[in-house]
């Protein structure tokens, strides 16, 4: 079974490709639909996935997995197919977001813990019968002028090694994702402030999971750049930012780590590649650095189809340019000029 859980995480960051973050709970995908002003509802998202998911060029040649929420995991296609066949075809890896959310944190303001472990056991047994091979989890850390507490830290990256230990135990790589915020109102959260936080939550997460038992060659672990804070006026370079974050990797991954694809966070879709593609051209780390991103990835996507029928082959062509440019990024060969 260990075997297994390897070679799907090697699979998952092979070179050329990366992960597909698909798995906007109900009320973020309403967030994005209000966007373009479209329903939300289980057909709407079913559609807009499906096309997303249709894109043969992209998913066989980029994408190296999905990851799905519960209800498009057990969705139909339109001509009734199953969305798990659909995704087979391009021989993409099929991945599950198995937190059941961010709640807050009794007694601690408001910082949050992410929920979810109670009957994960049977959730994720029922995944892997549907055909899932890894899944994911994210806790959420804020920096404010008070926080992220140490309790906070130390309890979420506890559930994440609890969480990771029962996905090996059923036969799938768990993603650890612990996600430091751009978002707040915070301006003193720059550069330095986010590779400090960052640096204190890995390397807590690093000792639950050793303390969990979890093989580190069976996790991929998906963590945030090392990047100022959305309303900080301290604006890093790209060079900056891809050093600084590379040296926070160095520091406080161990290398038996299988990958690491990083979120995007809330980046423009061009930070988000450009960020990735300079930190592989540096080649400074033995981890194989690529991409899980949800809204780097599908913005254009969804700008373009706005809910209309007649825009699926525009929106493709979108999520496949993006696509292909973090493709080149995840091996350090992509530039603004292939970009235009
Ligand atoms: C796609 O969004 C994922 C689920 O978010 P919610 O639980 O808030 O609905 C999210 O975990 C996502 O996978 C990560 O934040 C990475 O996405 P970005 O957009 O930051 O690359």
């Amino acid at each position: 079974m260990i075997d297994n859980i390897q070679n799907i995480a090697k699979k998952l960051v092979i070179d050329g490709k990366g992960i597909l973050a698909a798995d906007e709970s109900t009320a973020t995908i309403k967030k994005r639909f209000d966007q373009i002003d479209t329903e939300s509802n289980a057909e709407t998202r079913r559609d807009y996935r499906e096309m997303l998911f249709s894109t043969k060029e992209a998913m066989e040649k980029n994408i190296s997995g999905v990851i799905l929420y519960d209800e498009t995991i057990k969705q139909k296609c339109r001509d009734g197919r199953s969305i798990t066949d659909l995704l087979r075809e391009t021989d993409t890896l099929i991945g599950i977001k198995v937190d059941t959310g961010v709640k807050k944190l009794a007694k601690f303001g408001n910082e949050t813990i992410t929920e979810g472990l109670d009957g994960l056991r049977e959730r994720l047994d029922e995944y892997y019968s549907i055909g899932a091979s890894f899944a994911k989890w994210r806790a959420v850390i804020n920096i404010t002028e008070d926080t992220p507490s140490d309790y906070a830290i130390s309890t979420n990256s506890q559930a994440l090694a609890r969480y990771s230990a029962l996905c090996q135990e059923s036969g799938l790589v768990p993603i650890v994702e612990p996600e430091v915020l751009m978002d707040g109102e915070n301006a003193k959260h720059n550069i330095d402030e986010c590779k400090l936080v960052t640096s204190k939550i890995l390397q807590s997460v690093f000792e639950e999971l050793s303390s969990a038992r979890v093989d580190l060659d069976g996790i991929i672990l998906k963590p945030n750049m090392v990047i100022q804070g959305k309303n900080c006026d301290e604006k890093a370079t790209p060079m900056e930012v891809a050093k600084q974050t590379l040296d926070c990797l160095e520091q406080n991954v161990p290398t038996s780590v299988a990958g690491i694809c990083f979120l995007s966070g809330g980046q423009t879709d061009l930070q988000a590649t450009e960020h990735l593609s300079i930190m592989n051209s540096l080649k400074k780390i033995n981890h194989t650095l690529t991409f899980s991103y949800g809204r780097a990835l599908q913005q254009s996507a969804l700008i373009a189809w706005s809910g209309k029928d007649e825009n699926i082959k525009d929106a493709q062509n979108a999520f496949a340019h993006r696509a292909h440019m973090n493709g080149l990024a995840s091996i350090g060969q992509w530039s603004i000029e292939l970009d235009q």
